[in-house]
């Protein structure tokens, strides 16, 4: 028997993808042999990601589209399929946090947490689906979080969102897997990204940030991820060994969510 977890042929939809989590991913999905397009909301993020992934030795292709804006989404999804190709494996990378008390958080912050991390992968998820049936299927990928599970001081909107997209994941999983759409999700643990690198600057006196500290003591291996960690779980979600796996959350914690976290000395 031949297990596949090769993506020749396949064109890879990665959202935010000029760095980040979204570059390993879409790295990750180059080096099974996908076609890499990605997008992020501004030609120089564009360029930035290009130049990255010309360094890497992948040829991939770049679109400035923000995930909230639907019709901007529609017209970049058919220019990738005149250009490129019918898009078979989306991973819906784009996200923001924000990091505030729930009751100093106005509604207009909440509401922008909601657009990019939860409606940007439905309308993302919405228009590549009637291609990815007339196709006879297809992958979409959802970066969920730990935050999928678990809440936290300070980032209610996020949780909100990414509980969310947890479920979004498990209805087109529920409303499309007759047509061989697999829609499962990843959630990464604390990953050293741009995005968590606040909570990971050195104190005034040098010492590691509280949050740096607790974040080892909660991770088995006591130490943060890697975004490049993320690669593999990613092809395996993308290719046809998981053709069988379908509205599942992959999580990519380092065992985080399985640990009570170490006793402080
Ligand atoms: P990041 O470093 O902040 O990168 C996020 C990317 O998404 C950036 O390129 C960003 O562009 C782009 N983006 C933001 N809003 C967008 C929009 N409206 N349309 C298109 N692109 C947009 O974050 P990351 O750490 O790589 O995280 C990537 C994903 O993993 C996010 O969904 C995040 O929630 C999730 N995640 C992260 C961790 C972690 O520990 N880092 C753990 C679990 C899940 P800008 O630079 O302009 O903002
Ligand atoms: C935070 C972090 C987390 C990570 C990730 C964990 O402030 O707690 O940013 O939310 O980004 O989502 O899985």
């Amino acid at each position: 028997m031949k297990i596949n977890f090769r993506l020749d042929g396949k064109v890879a939809l990665v959202t935010g993808a000029s760095y980040g989590i979204g570059f390993s991913i879409a790295s990750g999905l180059a080096d099974a042999g996908a076609t890499i397009v990605f997008n992020d909301i501004n030609q120089e993020l564009v360029d930035k990601g290009l130049a990255a992934y010309k360094e890497a030795g992948i040829k991939a292709h770049g679109y400035v589209c923000d995930v909230t804006d639907e019709d901007g989404v529609n017209a970049m999804v058919a220019k990738i399929e005149k250009e490129v190709g019918v898009i078979d494996i989306l991973v819906n990378n784009a996200g923001i946090i924000k990091r505030i008390p729930m009751h100093e958080m106005t509604a207009a912050q909440f509401r922008q947490v909601i657009d990019i991390d939860l409606n940007g992968p439905f309308i993302m998820a919405k228009a590549v689906i009637p291609a990815m049936i007339k196709k006879g299927g297809g992958k979409i990928i959802n970066i969920c979080s730990m935050m999928s599970e678990l809440g936290r001081e300070t980032v209610s909107a996020y949780a909100a969102a990414k509980g969310g997209l947890k479920m979004l994941t498990r209805n087109i999983c529920s409303e499309y897997g007759e047509f061989n759409i697999q829609c499962n999700g990843l959630g990464p643990g604390y990953i050293a990204t741009p995005q968590t690198a606040p909570l990971r600057e050195r104190q005034a006196d040098g010492s590691r940030h509280p949050f740096d500290s607790f974040i080892v003591a909660k991770t088995p291996a006591g130490r943060w991820l890697n975004p490049d960690e993320l690669a593999g779980p990613a092809v395996f979600l993308a290719s046809e060994a998981s053709n069988a796996v379908n509205g599942h959350i992959l999580y990519v914690d380092g065992g985080i969510l399985a640990y009570i976290g170490k006793q402080p000395k």
